[in-house]
């Protein structure tokens, strides 16, 4: 990895990635592109930026050939929720924009890095220890699109020998940038109200468990598997990983250990709802364990005590 482009750069994981491979790599060897939502600052000023639709395969070639690009780390993408709101517009995003990469990659030699999802999975899928290898029927076009994605990634892979890897990732839970139109974002919304009112009305029902995990080991994960030696790896597209799985009860309840005054309510979201029930409980992750030694540092306490600690100074409560 020499020179990277991140495209999702101003989303919930390309803003902290971005970061944190510039402090890695080298910041001017990471290209940051975002469309849409404006970029933070710290992000825009620490490297270079450019704004494209992923969609535009003639610019996203261009920018991979004059930057001389070798790595793609892929995180455009429209979300769950969003995606049930305009299925054509989320299947467009997802699926061209990622033949595209896919291309500009094939032609230009570049390793890719996906962002898959527990809702590659569906209803028929086991919700308890979801296997690595397992049905993948889902109901959401967005899980339509990560099974069609890591599915396309893995064909570069055989049919080219494009360097594609993934990750299935659950819920990220983080303070840097918002996630947009997601399922779990009920797990990050709950800290910013728990901090400025003390009380959140979830979308979700009380005992929805789904998996978890905290941006640190998340972008951890990602930059550890593309620098995973290939040959050691029998799965590319894409791994379980997992960190915590909980209820939002269960969240608010480890919230109250901070913040005894908190109080939660419930709004349910069918659509929403609909798209939790068909995800898995747990997953189980030991492929990624065992093919490049996968571990998380944080579980559900660590999490809670740094989220209420960072959104308290970002809210200027600490
Ligand atoms: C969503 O809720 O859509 C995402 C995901 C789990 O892929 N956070």
């Amino acid at each position: 990895m020499k020179k990277i482009l991140v495209t999702g750069a101003t989303g919930q994981i390309g803003s902290e990635l971005t970061m944190a491979l510039r402090d890695r790599f080298g910041a001017d060897n990471v290209l940051a592109a975002g469309h849409g939502r404006p970029p933070l600052s710290k992000l825009q000023q620490s490297g270079p930026y450019c704004s494209f639709d992923v969609r535009d395969a003639s610019v996203l070639r261009q920018v991979v050939e004059d930057y001389q690009i070798d790595t793609i780390f892929h995180l455009a993408s429209l979300l769950s929720a969003v995606g049930e709101e305009k299925p054509q517009l989320a299947w467009d995003i997802n699926m061209n924009g990622l033949l595209n990469v896919l291309e500009a990659a094939r032609v230009h030699g570049c390793a890719v890095f996906f962002p898959s999802s527990i809702g590659a999975f569906g209803p028929g899928t086991p919700a308890v220890d979801t296997p690595q290898d397992t049905i993948q029927r889902p109901a959401t076009l967005y899980g339509i699109t990560k099974v069609s994605g890591e599915l396309l990634c893995d064909y570069y892979h055989r049919r080219f020998g494009v360097d594609t890897r993934g990750l299935r990732y659950p819920g990220l839970i983080s303070n840097v940038a918002l996630p947009g139109g997601g399922t779990t974002d009920y797990a990050v919304d709950i800290f910013y109200e728990a901090v400025k009112s003390g009380h959140y009305d979830c979308f979700l029902d009380a005992d929805t468990q789904l998996d978890m995990m905290y941006m640190p080991d998340a972008i951890d994960a990602a930059i550890w598997l593309m620098t995973a030696d290939g040959r050691k790896l029998r799965h590319r597209n894409a791994f379980n990983i997992t960190a915590m799985s909980f209820t939002p009860r269960q969240l608010a309840a480890e919230i109250q250990k901070h913040l005894p005054g908190f109080t939660i309510g419930y709004r349910i979201d069918p659509v929403r709802q609909a798209i939790a029930d068909s995800w898995p409980r747990h997953m189980d992750d030991s492929a990624a364990r065992a093919e490049w030694g996968w571990r998380p540092r944080f579980g559900l306490p660590k999490m809670v005590e740094d989220m209420l600690e960072k959104i308290a100074v970002k809210l200027g409560k600490g």
